[in-house]
């Protein structure tokens, strides 16, 4: 993992599935491309953005950011920087410990017993290579300790949130991923809508060796000052990067 969080403040997501703007090169001035969406995103488009950030900022890291296996390979593993595996504390069961599991349980499994194997993870990356490459795939997977809090959101209905949670429980959150869990990040999701500095406070209160993410409906320098000054140590911009490139780069602290 070449990562280094500590020098991570802009994040901009770029979802395969939405047309990529002109001038991509801008991106040379965000710290870290996530590329991953909510619906509709394959291997196939996965692959397809990485190769357009590849010639257009080189330089800047990217990591993947599944919501199913069948979005990753061995191709994508190799060209990526990290593999971000969300577990989203209010959503159901299944997305907070049932994939990571089944993930993990795939990935332990001797390679001698995956030779051959449907792999529903990595396919024959994983068969191919034997321990080597339990290992490297292992060294590439980035936990995020996740709270989705715009309900309506397609990353809502995806991971079975019903319910937002109110600041004192994303202060729990926080604490847990810190202390307990261990996740390097702690993603505070908005997805599409703007969610205000309140949880942002909440949770930095807590979190010292984790990554603190705030993303949705940042749109503006004021939106990105405030919710930086409230404390994450990073803010992520989708929609508005696909959307409006001129205020997108004025998202970027400079
Ligand atoms: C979405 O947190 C990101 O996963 C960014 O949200 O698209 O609202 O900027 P927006």
């Amino acid at each position: 993992m070449d990562i280094d969080w500590d020098g991570v403040t802009h994040v901009t997501k770029v979802d395969p599935v939405k047309a990529l703007p002109s001038g991509l090169s801008m991106l040379e001035a965000t710290d870290l491309v996530v590329v991953g969406g909510s619906d509709g995103v394959t291997e196939s488009n996965t692959l397809e953005t990485i190769r357009s950030l590849e010639d257009a900022c080189p330089a800047t890291p990217i990591l993947q950011e599944p919501y199913s296996s069948a979005h990753v390979s061995k191709t994508t593993i190799e060209r990526v920087d990290g593999v971000a595996v969300p577990a989203v504390y209010n959503g159901d069961r299944t997305h907070f410990v049932g994939k990571q599991v089944d993930l993990f349980a795939e990935i332990g499994r001797q390679p001698d017993a995956l030779l051959g194997s449907s792999l529903p993870v990595v396919g024959d990356y994983l068969a191919s290579k034997g321990e080597e490459v339990v290992t490297q795939l292992t060294s590439k997977l980035v936990g995020e300790g996740y709270v989705v809090q715009h309900v309506d959101a397609t990353a809502a209905s995806v991971a079975g949130v019903e319910t937002a949670y109110s600041p004192k429980q994303v202060a729990g959150a926080a604490l847990a991923t810190e202390t307990f869990y261990g996740f390097p990040i702690f993603y505070i999701e908005y997805s599409g809508t703007y969610g205000g500095p309140d949880d942002v406070e909440a949770a930095a209160r807590y979190l010292e060796e984790t990554t603190l993410f705030y993303g949705g409906g940042i749109d503006s320098q004021a939106k990105a000052t405030e919710i930086l000054a409230a404390g994450a140590d990073a803010i992520v911009v989708g929609d508005c990067f696909h959307d409006d490139p001129d205020r997108f780069r004025e998202t970027i602290p400079r």
